[in-house]
């Protein structure tokens, strides 16, 4: 992986990664792409193209202009999102990762995008659930990973693109802030526990979700991008977790540095529901065996470093 091109680059995770990407590989060989122009002080005046991931003719000509080794799918609808406009979702999440596979496919890419703990369903097991289970999700969003997931295998095995995927618990960072999805809370919590104070978490109290602290995720998809093939069994996607939390223990956590903060509920039985149907905690030892995922931050570290960057703004 020497040049890539990324779509949704200023999505929560696309505006970090083609950060560490940029810092890696060089400024040069990174091509962060989205809908709208960056906002972003970092990722104004760089190279950067407008792109609808629905527009398949646009995307090869970017391609084909750039010249990529790798594209980095990261454009997509969250969970929340997904479920207030299913049809919507589907047409951006399906048709988008469709047409970044047959670019891939035509222009010899190798290939990113994540998939979810959305991807798992109520039948699926609950703890430790493992790589290879049950996916009967009931989620449009749900729908749309493990349709994605097949669909990158389905590449792979028929065409020979080299598809990789993760999927995803909630992500935390302090960089960009996510939207519509059904784990943000933990994010909000930690700009909110500065901003005034106290929370009121659309989650409930005891509900578990798996999460990790952004920079292991970046990390994450650098190295399993970088592994060797024949290391790996799976391919889309792994599981990959560093916690499984609750607004609580997130709470509890954040008083170790603001004793006052307070937090109350005020539950969305939308989100609610999607976090039931999900697992309360992966297994991520398949991704740890196969290609060396190694997360650094618990929810201790976290937090720490979460505060502290977010005081610092
Ligand atoms: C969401 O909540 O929709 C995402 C996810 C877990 O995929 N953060």
């Amino acid at each position: 992986m020497e040049r890539i091109i990324i779509t949704g680059a200023l999505g929560q995770i696309g505006t970090e990664l083609t950060l560490k990407l940029r810092e890696k590989y060089g400024e040069e060989n990174v091509l962060p792409t989205d809908i709208k122009p960056p906002e972003d002080e970092n990722l104004k005046g760089k190279p950067f193209e407008i792109l609808d991931v629905r527009d398949q003719e646009r995307m090869k000509e970017l391609v084909s202009e750039f010249k990529p080794d790798t594209i980095m799918h990261m454009a997509a609808l969250l969970s929340a999102t997904a479920e207030k406009n299913p049809q919507f979702a589907w047409e951006i999440n399906m048709g988008g990762l469709m047409n970044a596979l047959e670019t891939a496919r035509e222009f010899d890419l190798k290939f990113f995008t994540p998939s979810s703990i959305g991807a798992f369903g109520p039948s699926t097991p609950k703890e430790n659930t493992p790589q290879v289970t049950i996916q009967r999700p009931t989620t449009m969003y749900g729908v749309n990973k493990v349709a994605g997931e097949l669909l990158c295998d389905y590449y792979h095995e028929k065409f020979g693109v080299d598809t990789r995927g993760v999927r995803f618990p909630g992500l935390i960072s302090h960089v960009k802030e996510p939207g519509g999805g059904t784990t943000d809370y933990a994010v909000e919590i930690y700009f909110e526990a500065l901003r005034s104070g106290r929370y009121t978490s659309f989650i409930g109290k005891s509900t578990n979700m798996d999460m990790m602290y952004m920079d292991d995720a970046i990390d994450a998809i650098i190295k399993l991008m970088e592994a060797d093939p024949a290391q790996l069994t799976d391919r889309n996607a792994f599981n990959v977790s560093a916690m499984s939390i609750n607004p609580e223990m997130v709470a509890n956590e954040i008083r170790k540095h603001i004793p006052d903060f307070e937090l109350d509920y005020d539950v969305d039985p939308v989100r609610q529901g999607i976090a039931e149907s999900w697992p309360n905690a992966i297994d991520s030892t398949e991704a740890k065996r196969q290609w060396g995922f190694d997360p650094r931050y618990d929810l201790e570290k976290m937090t720490e470093v979460m505060l502290e960057a977010i005081r610092n703004k």
